[in-house]
């Protein structure tokens, strides 16, 4: 086993490492909620929800969130009942559905 071999073993049990926290990290939650702000030039929405046990938040809140596609935000204003899916990564909170 030379220096190659050992660079490309960590590689691949580094990839392995990743993939497998991801997923352990990936959840998702469908919830409903009305708009409070819509901002299509930062890719964000403000949702006031209950609360969402799956994604560990326990009370009622507030909570701007990033989306998977500005486009989505076209379909929506401020006061819209909406219901939204929700994935968290490790990277935080991605509303990737929304609908009234
Ligand atoms: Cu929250």
């Amino acid at each position: 086993m030379n220096i190659k071999h050992i660079t490309a073993i960590a590689a691949a049990a580094s990839f392995f490492f990743f993939a497998i926290s991801a997923t352990v990290w990936a959840a998702s939650a469908t919830e409903n909620g009305e708009v409070k702000k819509v901002d299509v030039a930062a890719s964000k929405i403000t949702i006031k929800q209950g609360p969402i046990k799956a994604l560990d938040m326990k009370d009622s809140m507030t909570m701007v969130y990033r989306v998977k596609d500005p486009a989505m935000l076209k379909s929506v204003k401020v006061g819209d009942k909406v219901q939204f899916e929700l994935d968290q990564d490790s990277n935080g909170y991605t509303v990737t559905k929304i609908k009234k």
